[in-house]
């Protein structure tokens, strides 16, 4: 008698703007997924304790300086670094929770203000896109909607460099014209109203959460690839 495969976990990305309460969700979700008996892990990016990581963090931190396509591709590398094991943790029945993805990469670099002289241009969205192309694909991605004024009504900002408003307006900006893009990528959009409190919030995540473990079941075991 044969055993039948494991079923591969879900890809699930957390993606919102910022203090929409991304990692709030995640690890309340971790919990909730373990609790009910469903195998799975958190995957933060930028995942800051690897040598790459070392890098963004200083960039973040400005204790360094990079060049603005410089930083990007290394935020998309610190990514790769990962592609390994979050295929084989998928594939061995564990569900990955992804704390910010591709999706941050691409509205952050592509809402920087351009550098006058030697970069007159801002990123464009395809360029920034390419570097992460073949890497996981999502299940879901659950984006944490929050408007600028219950942002603002949260913990402040900190210090870190794209914690400005100018720049936090172009990302919301961004974030919407992603979702609305591409017609086959429609149906990847989970979005949640995440005014409400932690608990509402929560509930209406594990709906999408829900929807992305029937899809993995239904699916034909692949995973696919951006
Ligand atoms: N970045 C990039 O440029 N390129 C890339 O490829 C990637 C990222 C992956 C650091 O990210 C920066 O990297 C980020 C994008 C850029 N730049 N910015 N700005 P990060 O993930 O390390 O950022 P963070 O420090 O974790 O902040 P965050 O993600 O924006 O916050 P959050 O995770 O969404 O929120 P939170 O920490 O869960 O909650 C924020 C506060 O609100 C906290 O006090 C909570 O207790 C409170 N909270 C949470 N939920 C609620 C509700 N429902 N009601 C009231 N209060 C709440
Ligand atoms: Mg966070």
């Amino acid at each position: 008698m044969t055993t039948p495969p494991t079923p591969r976990g879900a890809l699930i990305a957390i993606e919102g703007l910022d203090r929409a309460g991304k990692s709030t969700q995640c690890d309340l979700l971790l919990n909730r997924l373990i609790s009910s008996g469903i195998p799975a892990k958190l995957q933060k990016f930028p995942d800051r304790s690897t040598p790459i990581g070392h890098m963004i963090n200083s960039y973040l931190t400005s204790t360094s300086n990079l060049d603005d396509q410089a930083i990007h591709l290394l935020f998309s590398a610190n990514r790769w670094e990962a592609k390994d094991s979050i295929l084989s943790t998928l594939n061995s029945g564990t569900t990955i929770l992804l704390d910010r993805y591709i999706y941050s990469g691409i509205v952050f670099s592509a809402a920087k203000p351009p550098v006058p002289v030697e970069n007159p241009k801002p990123l464009s969205v395809s360029w920034c896109k390419a570097p992460d192309v073949g890497l996981p694909r999502p299940d879901i991605i659950i984006f944490l909607n929050i408007s600028q004024e219950d942002a603002e009504k949260r913990a402040g900002f900190g210090d870190e460099r794209y914690e400005k408003k100018e720049m936090q307006e172009k990302v919301r900006k961004l974030f919407e014209e992603l979702r609305g893009e591409d017609s086959n990528d429609k149906e990847d959009w989970w979005v949640v109203n995440a005014g409400g409190t932690v608990e509402e919030v929560a509930e209406e995540v594990w709906r999408g959460v829900l929807e992305a473990l029937k899809r993995v079941k239904e699916g034909n075991g692949e995973v696919r690839s951006i």
